[in-house]
This record gives C-alpha cells, sequence and structure tokens, in this order.
C-alpha cells in the first residue's frame, strides 16, 4: 500500500524506520535558552568551566575565591548528578553558592541556569563561575550563555586527551593544565598537550596551575581580571 502522507524521498523500506535527529533540535533549542540567559547576564562575565571528574575544578574556584575575593564579587553555580558537596565546599570559603543537581544527567544544560538564575541573588556580582558536571564529552554541546569556557586537564589524566575528546577543547578559549604540582611524578608533556590542543583550537591560550601550591594562579586571576574589565567596559560602551 502507498503511503500517502510521506513524500517519496522519505519512505523507508518495509521494516526499517528513519529515525529524527532529535539531539539537533535539543540543541538549537539550547542555544535559544543560552542567548536569553546571555541577554539577561550582560553585566557579570561568565565563566563556564568544564573537565574529567576530579580534574580540580572546585579546589580551583575555592582557591580563586581566596585570592581575588577582596576585588571581586564572585557567585558560583555549580552541577552534579548528586549532592550538594561541591557548593557547600564553596559557601565554606565565603563564595554565594548554589548546586543545580542534575538528577543523574551528565551535563548542565542552558534550561537548568535559567532556573537557577531565580534562586541565587547576583546583584553586584562582577564574575559567575559555572562548575559543569565533570565530563569532556556532553558539556561540550550546550552553551550555557558564557562568555568563556575553560578546561581543566590535570597532569594525572594524561596528555593525549585533546584529540581523543576533541569538541570540549575546540569550543574552549583557555585549557588549565591543572595539578601541575604533580607534573614532576607523572608522564605528561605540557608541550606536547599544548600542540596537540592548538592542532584541534589554534587559539586556545594555555596555561599550567597548581591550586595546591599556587604555581600560575597569579596568570590565572590576571587572565580573569581582563576577561572581568573587559565585560565591564562593554558595558560602559553600550
Ligand atoms: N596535587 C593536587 N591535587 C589537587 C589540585 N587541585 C585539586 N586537587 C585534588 O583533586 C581532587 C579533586 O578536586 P576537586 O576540586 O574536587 O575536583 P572537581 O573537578 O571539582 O571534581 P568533580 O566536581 O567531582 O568533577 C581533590 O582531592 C583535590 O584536593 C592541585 O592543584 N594539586
Ligand atoms: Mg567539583
Amino acid at each position: 500500500m502507498n503511503n500517502t502522507t510521506t513524500p517519496k524521498s522519505n519512505q523507508m523500506p518495509v521494516g526499517s524506520v528513519q529515525c529524527e535527529n532529535t539531539s539537533l533540535n535539543l540543541l538549537k533549542a539550547n542555544d535559544f535558552v543560552a542567548k536569553a540567559i546571555r541577554e539577561r547576564l550582560k553585566d557579570i562575565c561568565v565563566i563556564n568551566i568544564c573537565s574529567s571528574p576530579g580534574s580540580g575544578k572546585t579546589t580551583l574556584m575555592q582557591e580563586t575565591g581566596k585570592l581575588l575575593g577582596k576585588k571581586l564579587h564572585i557567585a558560583v553555580l555549580v552541577g552534579d548528578p548528586e549532592t550538594e558537596r561541591d557548593a557547600v565546599r564553596m559557601r565554606e570559603v565565603g563564595i554565594n553558592a548554589l548546586q543545580i543537581v542534575t538528577g543523574g544527567m551528565c551535563h548542565i544544560e542552558a534550561q537548568m541556569i535559567l532556573q537557577a538564575l531565580d534562586h541565587i541573588n547576583l546583584e553586584n556580582v562582577d564574575l559567575l563561575f559555572i562548575e559543569n558536571v565533570g565530563n569532556l564529552v556532553c558539556p561540550a554541546a550546550f552553551d550555557l550563555g558564557e562568555d568563556f569556557r575553560v578546561t581543566l586537564l590535570a597532569s594525572t589524566e594524561g596528555d593525549d586527551k585533546p584529540k581523543k575528546y576533541p569538541r570540549m577543547f575546540l569550543t574552549s578559549e583557555l585549557m588549565l593544565v591543572s595539578k601541575a604540582d604533580l607534573l614532576p611524578y607523572v608522564p605528561f608533556s605540557v608541550e606536547a598537550v599544548s600542540t596537540d590542543a592548538r592542532e584541534v583550537n589554534p587559539n586556545l591560550e594555555v596555561i599550567s596551575v597548581s591550586s595546591l601550591k599556587g604555581e600560575g594562579m597569579e596568570t590565572w586571576c590576571s587572565w580573569l581580571m581582563d576577561k572581568v574589565e573587559a565585560k565591564k567596559a562593554q558595558k560602559n560602551r553600550t
């Protein structure tokens, strides 16, 4: 029997089905929400922090808060599949933080940020960190309305990751080689990882940092200060 409702070009052999790529529609919807977030947070510098689980995102934000807390008003939205632990850690160092519990999801989506914005006071905030769920794959696809995406790659993870997980590095402005204090003890070449990452994304900046020992933290903080100042200058122009 002829299927009169389906165009001939889309007709499938009996027993097969053409699946629509629903992920693409989902990402289009996400981009739409991300645009709304960007508009709403146009006076705040927003940094989306990504990495594998345990690369040091929360520790980096804690130490950054200690170093810049007197100069900037910082707030944090932190995503994890479960628990409020990272938000509690941020509050312990005096940073206003709200946990986004993704309910098992492996990334934050823009609509989660939009919902969270109704529950956090961002008055006078200059810098908003979003700590994404630990994962080098899915978070890469979701724009959260951020100004900059920063990906941590810990020295303990191996220096082959940028080519294996290229989208994360392609869509980031900065790669932080974290846990730099462990470099003497692990087979990891900062030079090799930088070369690989820049083959994926020639514009990627690279800074090595140790949140625990302090190496590179000044460079990282001045990178952040530049971005916050640039955002303020942009606000004053408009
Ligand atoms: N040696 C060393 N260890 C670090 C450094 N930064 C973080 N760590 C340790 O790495 C572990 C994970 O750090 P977290 O900051 O919780 O990492 P995370 O990326 O926030 O982890 P998830 O939120 O679970 O993805 C902790 O035991 C930290 O103490 C560092 O600069 N050097
Ligand atoms: Mg964390």
